[in-house]
């Protein structure tokens, strides 16, 4: 499937990358990292990368604006995105051509070509595989794509230490650091957090609630965040402090935002994006993200989730 799409990739001209909504580094660094590779390569081809900006990600790469006519016989590839729902920016159906690159399970199996390899730790790592297979037909690596793809493999195992994380993935970063990025810089960009959020994660801490089961649950309401002056996006960057708790199985944040209640949901082993699924969402087995439309729903997500560790 490598070959096919780099194949395809050569008979156009105009190329534009889309990537997911709410976008993590891993979502930046496959969608930027592949753009840098295909503009080192052809440099002759134009390669646009479109989606809502991230703020928190600008130290990654900054999103293109182009007109609707732009896609006009142009091919689009989506990276990073299971379902056609979470593309961002709904005009990649005007291209030509539609190619899927993914990691996550193939649920909604779209676009004219796919290539979904869910053993990947992330896509970045998937794109650097694009990369070794065409070098010798023609792609060419930059320091600016490795820093990218570097980043979205750093981002999607958690600095290498999720399950995910495979003797390839150390691998393919082993290869990418011999590229002229700073790692420091990097690093900071992606770790740092503002004083607010820090103080919030201590209010987390001191305030989850977890069952002698080992499930826990942490409710971020309105009132909460404007206490801490923290956004709906900001809470999300907390979930996985959790994971460190003894004991913990499985683990549901509860953010409140302006038309839903976004709940993230956390695991260490038990599967629960078959509770995402159930309500409005999905995502990896053990990372996966829902949406709920009244507090009256929290129970019952929660108990789903204690059905799934029960069996555990
Ligand atoms: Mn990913």
């Amino acid at each position: 499937m490598k070959e096919k799409i780099l194949e395809t990739i050569k008979q156009y001209n105009t190329i534009i990358i889309h990537r997911h909504v709410r976008p993590d580094p891993d979502a930046y660094g496959s969608q930027g990292g592949l753009a840098e590779i295909l503009k080192a390569s052809f440099p002759e081809k134009v390669i646009y990368t479109v989606g809502k900006e991230e703020e928190s990600l600008n130290y990654l790469r900054r999103m293109d604006v182009i007109p609707d006519d732009t896609y006009n016989g142009a091919l689009v590839i989506i990276t990073d995105t299971a379902n056609q729902a979470r593309i961002c920016d709904d005009r990649y159906r005007l291209g030509d051509k539609l190619i899927k690159i993914d990691h996550h399970p193939n649920e909604d199996a779209y676009g004219d070509m796919l290539w979904v390899d869910t053993d990947a730790s992330s896509c970045s790592e998937m794109i650097y595989e694009f990369y070794l297979a065409g070098k010798d037909k023609g792609l060419k690596m930059s320091n600016e794509a490795a820093r990218l793809l570097y980043a979205g493999i750093v981002g999607d195992t958690g600095r290498f230490i999720y399950p995910s994380t495979t003797e390839k993935t150390f691998s393919y970063a082993s290869e990418l650091i011999k590229y002229n990025f700073s790692r420091t810089e990097l690093y900071d960009s992606m770790y740092e957090l503002p004083l607010h959020i820090i103080k919030l994660n201590g209010y987390v801490l001191q305030n989850f609630e977890m069952n002698e089961q080992g499930v826990a649950s942490m409710v971020l309401d309105k009132p909460l965040l404007e206490k801490f002056g923290a956004k709906p996006s900001d809470a999300s960057l907390l979930v996985s402090t959790l994971g460190d708790v003894a004991g913990i199985k499985a683990w549901a944040f509860f953010i409140e935002e302006e038309d839903q209640i976004r709940v993230r949901l956390r695991s260490k082993g038990p599967i629960i994006n078959v509770v995402a699924k159930k309500y409005n969402g999905g995502g990896h087995p053990l990372a996966s993200g829902a949406s709920i439309y009244s507090w009256d729903e929290k129970d019952l997500v929660m108990k789903d989730i204690a059905e799934v560790c029960k069996d555990y």
